[in-house]
């Protein structure tokens, strides 16, 4: 690291009020790809709550050029300025000040402040973007309202956008045209965007609850306006869903949405502008999968869900970042499940549920277990772009579940309510929303300040005693945290307020009445109980337990922890085949699944002979076959946690013996089932029209599940018609991708008869699809994740397509596709013991570095566990991160690296 300067350091501690503070800003643009001036007029006055009362006014600004400024309309000579920005001193107490300058919107590779995507301007102002755009105070507590005219050449760019309500448009001289806009309610820069280039629009006029009239918009290019409908559906879902489950209602007169195809991140919640990628936006049943589509819903309603969780309320710095985004995610994910069925639907509810934690795992747990760990309201951060975190969202997220949890749906909506009345308007912080939560529902919370404090992932061990005698079930609960990286140790010591749901099961399978020691005989009703454990260490003792139970630990997942208990392998299966509580049965799936692979893996890295355990494949195939469980669940509990999860799971961390063990469970479990999953893959069709309906997409999804498995037979052959014959059938993109990837994964077990029929179904799909940006970022990603065929390496193809004239460093969604595709998605490959993949992501962050440093950040962190692998892949890694070291220049790469290697 030594050829890198010290990076500056931001310190949660260190926060000040703003010294300045600015009522309204008047914004006019002359938009020009290669040069855009802007003029900037901002009512500005001494904060009266700050108490430095002879401040130098601090404006941020970055790849800028300073055409004049005027304080009062006179020359303002006191100023100087730097490459981060302005600072203006000898000012009075409230003034005008004018700014005029430029900026470069299409040397913009960053995609962050003002650039171009395919022809059209459009903005990214979270988290400092702003100040890309025009000198300001670009902090989220300084929040005024925008009046904002753009102008720009009629024929190139004819629709011009921004936040709020249109107030006028016009022509002018020389094919130019103008539109003013107007956002009545006061911001932060933040939440500034302009979109300006050819677009048509899907809309709807929808009646809010108050009786008012509002237009809904979808804007896209005109070839994309027959997948917006789904689009528009889902935001007028979500607007509803608002008005019912939190009473929170649309303000602006309209709600826009833009698809564009350049974008660092999903969406973004602009006011009353939301700018999405074209991934979260566009879909019709020949273009997108089910997953897409349920993912488009949940984008949609988590970006219109900020409105109010995020936009009217705000955070009143960054390290508050989950107090909008942990929020938000915790209601998107309640819309999504709601849409499923809520409560009407409980395995649709699970499955949502299930996914939810699935991903909270995979990502946050592993996040929480490496360098850049930190709690869900971070103490400091280099660049705050490495802070949209797995902690911050889905961590986030879990803790105002258990807010829910602890206080009823009721309770939830009661703190909802009051934190809104108290902060409207305001830029607030995580204990504010707390304090919100604890008076309204007369608790104290005080002890729950440490979720948002402590990083790491806690631990419950749990130990059990069964009397006979006195027919009573003793739990004790050990809360703690072992295992921690290294830089968390020091801080996590105290013990946090953990709800924890169980419940008791009885020989037969049967949920148990639980009633604890000295509770009244009238409370002896529930089969589900929620505990809370509030110290170290507290026992809980059942009475009336006729018969030793089986405890369900930790029902619907309710604390983000993990579950210390020795259950038996039977014991698993009795809960797989039993629990009441969906989400424990898949979890007692995941357990066995996890504890027979981490024997297997073992066994692989000795060279021994490999045996999956008959109990295993018995339980799995009575789920398989379990008719009165829905397909959609049942695929769930079949599909194996993911090799990266597993090989994280080892003490090492062995990508090669990871893959091996798990193909072992995929063949074994495909060959001793073989029937079951012929009978699945034939039952779960859906002829007919492609039809977005929970059955359908589940039978779709055992259904392609089932393909899968059989692609793993011994002797594949017949899985290869199977395949083909669904690929020329398909009516949706889910089935056509899924029997794509069935022929690719064949290539690898009979190349010679697969190899022909599967570049023959890619040249296929490619070519129908060549128009479409998003599919054929689907064909990049399946080539990408395919396992090496007939000795050819998967980076082999993977370097041809970089070459490939659809390939583009700079577009996001095909970098996601092809690279994080094989480096992330394709484990095996890029771990390689020849270190060919480490030194093709060296090469691939370097040159991203230069180009746009928050992807490459996040390209940066797939090696930032290097620390837990088998000591030759150790080895290689560590050399490649001091590689990127050496040649990168972004402070968004060098923190990362700086924390990796720390
Ligand atoms: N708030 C944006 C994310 C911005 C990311 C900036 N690096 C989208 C969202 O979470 O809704
Ligand atoms: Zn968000």
């Amino acid at each position: 690291m030594s050829k890198l300067t010290k990076a500056t350091v931001i310190r949660r501690e260190d926060y000040t009020l703003p010294t300045f503070l600015i009522h309204t800003v008047e914004l006019e643009f002359d938009l020009v790809p290669e040069r855009t001036l802007v003029r900037s007029t901002l009512h500005v006055q001494r904060n009266p709550q700050s108490s430095d009362v002879v401040a130098d006014l601090k404006l941020a600004g970055e790849a800028l050029k300073l055409l004049s400024l005027t304080v009062n309309a006179c020359t303002h000579h006191a100023l100087t300025v730097h490459d981060d920005g302005l600072i203006l001193s000898n000012l009075p107490k409230e003034f005008e000040l004018v700014i005029e300058n430029v900026c470069y919107p299409a040397d913009n590779t960053m995609l962050s402040g003002l650039y171009i995507s395919n022809g059209h301007f459009f903005t990214q102002c979270e988290a400092e973007g702003f100040r890309r755009i025009t000198y300001f105070l670009d902090r989220p507590d300084v929040m005024a309202t925008y009046r904002v005219t753009l102008r720009a050449d009629q024929s190139a760019y004819p629709v011009l956008l921004s936040n709020g309500n249109l107030l006028d448009s016009g022509t002018l001289p020389h094919g130019w045209h103008y539109a003013k806009w107007e956002d009545p309610f006061p911001k932060p820069s933040y939440l500034f965007a302009l979109v300006a280039g050819t677009f048509v629009a899907r809309e709807q006029r929808i009646t809010t609850c108050y009786g008012k009239e509002k237009l809904l918009q979808i804007w896209v290019e005109l070839h994309d306006l027959d997948k917006t409908s789904y689009a528009l559906d889902s935001l007028v879902r979500a607007i509803y869903w608002d008005e019912y489950r939190f009473g929170r209602v649309l303000d602006l007169e309209r709600f826009m949405i833009v698809a564009v195809r350049d974008l660092n991140m999903g969406a973004m919640e602009n006011k009353g502008l939301n700018i999405f990628n074209a991934q979260y936006v566009l879909a019709n049943a020949q273009t997108a999968t089910d997953i897409d589509f349920a993912n488009i819903e949940s984008v949609i309603g988590h970006e219109y869900f900020h409105n109010w969780t995020g936009n009217r309320v705000t955070g009143r710095d960054w390290f508050q970042l989950s107090l909008k985004e942990g929020l938000t995610v915790f209601r998107d994910q309640e819309f999504s499940a709601d849409m499923a069925g809520g409560s009407n639907n409980p395995e649709a509810s699970a499955v949502k549920r299930i996914n939810d934690v699935h991903v909270l795992r995979q990502m946050q747990f592993s996040e929480d277990a490496g360098p850049m760990a930190h709690p869900v309201r971070p103490e400091s951060y280099v660049e705050i772009n490495n802070f949209y975190t797995s902690t911050i969202y889905e961590k986030g997220a879990e803790i105002v579940r258990m807010y829910q949890t602890l206080c009823g749906r009721d309770g939830m909506r009661r703190g909802m309510d009051l934190y809104f009345e108290r902060h409207d308007g305001k830029a607030v912080t995580c204990d504010d929303f707390r304090a919100a939560m604890a008076d309204a529902n007369h608790r104290d919370l005080a002890q729950f300040e440490r979720w948002y404090s402590q990083g790491g992932t806690p631990r419950v061990a749990v130990r059990t005693a069964y009397n006979m005698v006195s027919r009573t079930f003793t739990l004790t609960l050990t809360q703690h945290y072992s295992g921690l990286p290294p830089h968390l140790v020091q801080t996590q010591n105290k013990p946090l307020p953990i709800p924890f749901s169980l419940g008791l099961i009885d020989a037969q399978g049967h949920d148990i009445l639980l009633r604890l020691q000295g509770e009244p005989d009238k409370a002896h009703s529930a089969t589900t109980r929620l505990l809370e454990l509030i110290q170290i260490e507290q026992s809980f003792t059942f009475i009336d337990v006729a018969e030793k139970p089986l405890p369900s630990l930790l029902r619907n997942f309710s604390a983000p922890v993990i579950i210390e208990y020795d259950y038996t392998s039977d014991e698993l299966a009795f809960l797989l085949a039993h629990d009441s509580d969906l989400f424990n049965r898949w979890e007692a799936g995941q357990r066995l699944s996890t504890r027979v692979f981490l024997l297997l893996a073992i066994r692989a890295q000795k060279n021994l002979p490999l045996e999956l355990p008959a109990a295993f494949m018995a339980s799995l195939s009575a789920v398989l076959c379990d008719e009165s469980l829905s397909p959609a669940f049942r695929a769930k509990v079949l599909t194996l946690p993911s090799e990266t999860y597993l090989a994280e799971q080892m003490d090492e961390v062995d990508p090669a013996a990871a893959y091996q063990a798990r193909q072992f469970m995929r063949r074994k479990l495909a060959d001793t089932l073989h029937r079951d999953w012929l009978a699945a893959y034939s039952v779960c069709g859906t002829p007919g029209t492609y039809d977005l309906n929970s059955i359908d997409v589940g039978k779709r999804a055992l259904k392609n599940l089932a393909l899968q498995y059989l692609t793993e037979l011994n002797n594949p052959t017949e899985v290869l018609t199977l395949a083909q014959a669904q690929f020329d059938k398909a009516n949706n993109m889910t089935d056509r991708v899924a029997a794509l990837a069935a022929l690719l994964a064949l290539c690898s077990r009979i190349p010679t008869q697969a190899q022909d029929l599967a570049k023959a179904a890619l040249d296929t799909f490619y070519h129908y699809y060549e128009g479409n940006a998003l599919v054929i970022d689907k064909w990049f990603a399946l080539l990408a994740k395919q396992h090496s065929s007939t000795g050819q390496r998967t980076l082999d193809v993977v370097r041809k397509l970089i070459q490939h004239p659809a390939f583009n460093l700079k577009n996001p969604n095909r970098v996601r596709s092809l690279i994080f595709g094989f480096c992330l998605a394709n484990p095996n490959q890029f771990h390689l013991p020849d270190g060919s993949g480490y030194a093709f992501w060296v090469e691939q962050v370097i040159m991203l570095d230069s180009i746009n440093p928050q992807i490459a950040a996040r390209l940066t962190r797939l090696l930032e566990h290097w620390r837990k692998f088998v000591p030759a892949l150790r080895t290689l890694m560590r050399a490649a991160l001091e590689e990127v070291a050496n040649n990168a220049n972004s402070k968004d790469v060098r923190e990362i690296l700086d924390k990796a290697l720390a």
